[in-house]
């Protein structure tokens, strides 16, 4: 129900002149070019990759557009805000053009982070993600659906998805990190306005269709009493409470799945350390994770 007057589908020469259609209205795709954003357009929402939104949305952006963008090109540069509308809508009111939309598994992670970091301040988090192949798109659901059927194809990852955990999830880095990885703790820093978090990672591939599962360890500076805990995290918007293990609730991916909330369950206290808590968070990585969160931040631009 976004409000618009007019809406242009833009993509590569590639699907230029295909339609698509949006409430009951036909549109045929364009081609992207430099003078797309000579129309009268107010907001640009991009999701073609890094190294269209590089060279497109500075284009736009000094046309007067303000692009929405879902890749990690324009992510961690000081200019852009890093917006997830639950946790930081104040920081589009400092964007010159272009805001960036978080990376999947960082959006789902700081809703419930938020208020918990506000009450009692966050001293150090340990993220382990469970991701659904729909990430890595249509060669990955692709690798999953043949694998089921005992046909391995690894078209999208270097081993088989199905019946298997693959630590491993965009490129690795120097640091012995995947970029995934350093994309949850680099994001979570800027989305939560405070470097001094000490963070850790680690990315995981599983063979399920849709929607990010993960499980957060977060040592709290400040004592707390579950229940509150529990309450705080239930008031927060966005979030859905999933919690009652006695009657077998708890968030899972495929009830998560097609729905625009961050699932939230399983929260206990951590007994090993002081004010330390246990959650697991699972929202739709292509709703929450991308399209959701994106066109929040248009609707927050409009507001
Ligand atoms: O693998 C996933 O579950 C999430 C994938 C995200 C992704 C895939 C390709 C390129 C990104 C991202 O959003 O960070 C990018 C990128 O723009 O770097």
């Amino acid at each position: 129900n976004f409000p618009f007057e007019n809406l242009y589908i833009m993509a590569s020469a590639k699907s230029a002149g295909t339609t698509v259609t949006f409430k009951g209205k036909d549109y045929v795709v364009e081609e992207l070019t430099e003078n797309s954003f000579d129309k009268p357009i107010d907001i640009a929402l991009f999701s073609a990759g890094g190294t269209i939104s590089e060279k497109f949305a500075p284009i736009a952006a000094a046309k007067g557009v303000v692009v929405v963008d879902n890749s990690s090109a324009w992510r961690m540069n000081k200019e852009v805000p890093l917006v997830v509308p639950e946790v930081n809508p104040e920081d589009i009111k400092w964007n010159k053009g272009i805001i960036a939309n978080p990376n999947c598994s960082t959006i789902q992670a700081v809703v419930p982070l938020k208020p918990l970091h506000d009450k009692y301040g966050i001293k150090r988090i340990v993220y382990s993600t469970y991701q659904a192949v729909s990430g890595t798109g249509v060669k990955g659901i692709k690798d999953l659906e043949e694998g089921l059927r005992g046909n391995d194809l690894n078209q999208a990852y270097p081993h088989p998805i199905a019946g298997n955990c693959l630590p491993h999830i965009d490129v690795f880095l120097e640091n012995g990190y995947t970029k995934e990885e350093m994309k949850m703790i680099n994001e979570t820093h800027k989305i939560l306005g405070d470097d001094k978090i000490k963070i850790t990672a680690t990315t995981v591939r599983v063979p399920v269709f849709d929607s990010h599962s993960e499980s957060i360890n977060i040592e709290l500076e400040k004592p707390f009493e579950i229940e509150d805990i529990k309450k705080l995290l239930a008031e927060f918007p966005g979030v859905v409470l999933q919690d009652d293990p006695d009657n077998n609730i708890y968030p899972l991916a495929r009830e998560a799945a097609g729905k625009d909330e961050v699932f939230v369950g399983r929260i206990r206290r951590d007994f090993s350390v002081d004010n330390g808590i246990n959650l697991w968070v699972v929202a739709d990585n292509i709703r929450k994770g991308a399209a959701t969160n994106t066109v929040q931040i248009a609707e927050l631009l409009i507001k």
